[in-house]
C-alpha cells in the first residue's frame, strides 16, 4: 500500500479505536492492564468474528467506559506494526460527539475528559501526536507506524484523504 516500506508481516489483526468528543474536550482512558498499560488512549480492541467494525467499536466503548453511541463515524485507518512481530494491526479510528451515559471506570480503563489544548501526548502512544490533531481538525486520514518496542517509532507515513 505504501511505497518504500518493507513488510515482513504474515497476518492482520483488525482493531477499533474510538475517540469521543464533547465541545472542546476529548475523552481518553488510562489503560490499566495489558499492552499499553499506563498510557492514555481511546477505547477499542479486537473486532470479533462476525462483527462489523462499527459493532465492535460500539461494544468496546460500552465495555471499557460504559458510554453508548449510535453515531460513530470512521475517520481514520492506521496500520501499526511492531518490529519482529509478524502481525499487522489494522486499526479503524472512529469518532462522535453524540453519546449517551456518563463515562465510568472499568477494570480496563479509567476515563477522563481532556481539553483539546491540553492533551497528554507525553503519556500516550508516540504516534498519537501525529494523527490525533487531524481527527480533532475534522480530517480523514490514513497512516502507518512501525514501532520498535513501545517507545520508539522507526518509520511512519500519514496522509489526509
Ligand atoms: P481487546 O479486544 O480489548 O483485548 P487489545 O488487544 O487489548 O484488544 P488494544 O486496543 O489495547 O487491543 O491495542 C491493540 C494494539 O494496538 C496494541 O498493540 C497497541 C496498539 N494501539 C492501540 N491503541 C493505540 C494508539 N492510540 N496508538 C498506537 N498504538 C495503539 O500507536
Amino acid at each position: 500500500m505504501y511505497s518504500g516500506v518493507v513488510r515482513s508481516t504474515t497476518s492482520r489483526k483488525v482493531l477499533t479505536l474510538v475517540i469521543i468528543r464533547k465541545g472542546s474536550d476529548i475523552l481518553l482512558g488510562m489503560k490499566k492492564r495489558g499492552f499499553g498499560a499506563g498510557k492514555w488512549n481511546g477505547f477499542g480492541g479486537k473486532v470479533e468474528p462476525g462483527e462489523t467494525i462499527l459493532e465492535a467499536a460500539k461494544r468496546e466503548l460500552q465495555e471499557e467506559c460504559h458510554l453508548r453511541s449510535d453515531s460513530l463515524r470512521e475517520v481514520g485507518l492506521i496500520e501499526f506494526e511492531f518490529k519482529g512481530d509478524p502481525v499487522l494491526e489494522e486499526t479503524h479510528v472512529l469518532t462522535s460527539d453524540v453519546f449517551e451515559g456518563e463515562p465510568k471506570e472499568t477494570e480496563e480503563m479509567r476515563p477522563q475528559w481532556f481539553s483539546i489544548d491540553n492533551i497528554p501526548y507525553h503519556q500516550m502512544w508516540l504516534g498519537d501526536k501525529y494523527w490525533l490533531p487531524l481527527l480533532i481538525q475534522g480530517e480523514q486520514f490514513k497512516g502507518y507506524f512501525l514501532f520498535e518496542g513501545e517507545e520508539k517509532i522507526l518509520n511512519y507515513e500519514l496522509k489526509t484523504s
